[in-house]
């Protein structure tokens, strides 16, 4: 199959397998390897060039405590995230999965066991869809940099990786998302014949949802450590850390609030991408308890407000200004910081016909002229009791818009 070929036929079936995703709008992130042991982040073999020998022996050390995975998956439903993503293998090489591909696994080494095949399940239990990520990116394969530079060792490694990835498509159920990561070193998709294994990937998995990080750009966009909308009918998902560290890192202790993910949350909403919040659980698997304190009020949050959130959503930009997210008619204005009394929005074009408090349905007086609108009689202090941001639900007689810009005319 031709590169041109396999990405029509990718085209041709997009909408139908990214329906659910377009919709599940929140996801959990899972960086956990190895590495967790040093608490100093994944890249640590590379940034503190630890010799590979004595990398390895953090292998037979590992012993996780057992199925930390439904701990993630139940903390994940809780948060009112749809799906998974956990690391199969990251850059460092340890597959966490029964491979044949190479003993230095979890089940030949010190955990003993299929972390992989826990995880999955846990998703299952907990009724998340499953996503894998996997690093082309190898420091402990022979191959790993040698296939930039020898084709017999670009072969073997491509093998490898061929083999790595044919499994986790194979001995793991239904599996949703593959979400590659690491296109070093090889410089682009013929070398690391990603259309071959993709197309695989697909034939194994025919609702396989694939990201944009095998040097094809495929199902989505993957801005990293920002919240960046992607143009207008390209799908994206803002991957981002919870303490700025991907891998456990307890020396990293700057911890994003409950309302800056409510505000990515909003920003995704708004223009029609996903959040993939990342977890970096402890050595034995428990979760840092900072990302657990920030995630339940936003659990409650979500519970209370997640039709602004979730579903099928309209773009925001070139509608209507900032702070609001948008269904069809309906207008969902999100309220951080708290006016008091009176809550006046200028240039809403759009007749509207009802307001009322999300979480409550609780309706709000309020009156509209051609360039104000005022809601009238507000409580005197934020009425979302999880994390100070209310959600105001605008039905209009039309799809919303509101003219603001630079200028001011009264007309
Ligand atoms: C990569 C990994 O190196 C990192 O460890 C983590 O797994 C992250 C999710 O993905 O980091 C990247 C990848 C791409 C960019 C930056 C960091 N990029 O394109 O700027």
């Amino acid at each position: 199959m031709t590169q041109e070929e396999y990405l029509a036929q990718v085209e041709a079936t997009r909408a139908q397998r990214m329906a659910w995703w377009r919709e599940a709008r929140f996801g959990m992130f899972v960086h956990w390897g190895l590495y967790a042991q040093l608490g100093r982040n994944e890249w640590v073999m590379n940034r503190e060039r630890i010799p590979v020998a004595e990398y390895e022996s953090l292998a037979a050390a590992w012993k996780p405590k057992e199925r930390p995975a439904r701990e993630w998956a139940r903390l994940a439903k809780d948060s009112g995230m749809k799906y998974m993503v956990m690391t199969t293998k990251h850059h460092d090489g340890f597959c966490l999965w029964d491979t044949q591909q190479t003993d230095y696994n979890a089940v030949r080494r010190g955990p003993g066991r299929d972390l992989v095949r826990e995880y999955v399940e846990a998703c299952h239990e907990f009724g998340l869809r499953v996503g894998l990520y996997y690093s082309l990116l190898d420091w402990h394969h022979p191959d790993g940099a040698q296939c930039a530079k020898d084709e017999t060792a670009r072969r073997r490694f491509l093998d490898f990786t061929q083999g790595c990835v044919r499994e986790l498509m194979s001995n793991y159920g239904k599996i949703d998302i593959l979400w590659y990561d690491g296109v070093w070193p090889l410089p682009d998709a013929s070398a690391w014949e990603s259309v071959q294994r993709n197309a695989m990937a697909r034939q194994l998995q025919p609702e396989l949802i694939i990201n944009n990080r095998a040097f094809l750009e495929e199902d989505y966009g993957t801005p990293e450590e920002r919240v960046t909308p992607a143009e207008q009918g390209r799908d994206w998902e803002a991957c981002m850390t919870f303490n700025y560290a991907w891998g456990y890192m307890p020396s990293a202790i700057d911890w994003r609030s409950t309302r800056e993910v409510i505000s990515m949350l909003g920003t995704c909403a708004a223009g029609q991408g996903n959040l993939l919040l990342n977890i970096g659980p402890k050595p034995d698997g428990s979760v840092p308890e900072e990302a657990v304190e920030q995630l339940a009020p936003l659990g409650r949050w979500l519970a209370d407000n997640g039709e602004a959130v979730y579903g099928a959503v309209d773009r925001v930009r070139g509608a209507m200004e900032g702070g609001w997210t948008i269904k069809g008619n309906v207008a969902y204005r999100w309220c951080p910081r708290w006016p008091g009394g009176e809550l006046v929005i200028g240039g809403i074009r759009t007749k509207v016909n009802r307001i009322t408090l999300l979480a409550t349905g609780e309706p709000v007086q309020f009156w509209q002229g051609d360039q104000q609108l005022k809601m009238l009689n507000l409580p005197q202090r934020s009425p979302d009791p999880h994390a100070g941001v209310a959600v105001y639900k605008f039905e209009c007689d039309a799809p919303p818009r509101q003219v603001l810009g630079s200028g001011y005319v009264v007309l």
